[in-house]
């Protein structure tokens, strides 16, 4: 209020306006083409996933066409995104990985 008098009586809670971020999750595609070891590859590397969880990722893409690699914020999951396909690309795989809001 200007002055140093205490204020009383009124207790009010600050009620935080944040929002949780929405969450995007990066899905692999199968094709006919790419190397499983690549896809092994792919997820440990950009997705830090161990060698066993790498391998049930691939086999369930490779087995149902689709899954998914990982759920992150808009940000994080557009650059995994942009490096698998730069990774496919260079070593001339057909591989496709996309995004998809949760
Ligand atoms: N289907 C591929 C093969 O038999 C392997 C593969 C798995 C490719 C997952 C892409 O996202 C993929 N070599």
């Amino acid at each position: 209020t200007g002055d140093d008098t205490p204020e009383r009586g009124v207790a009010t809670k600050a009620r935080p306006k944040t929002k949780k971020p929405s969450m995007y999750r990066v899905l692999l595609m199968n094709d006919d083409y790419t190397p499983m070891e690549f896809v092994i590859s792919i997820l440990m590397g950009i997705f830090k996933k161990s060698s066993e969880e790498a391998t049930q990722i691939m086999l369930n893409v490779h087995q149902t066409g689709i899954g998914t690699c990982g759920v992150y914020t808009y940000e994080i999951a557009e650059t995994k995104v942009t490096q698998v396909m730069d990774a496919a690309k260079r070593n001339q795989h057909p591989l496709q990985c996309t995004l998809e809001k949760e």
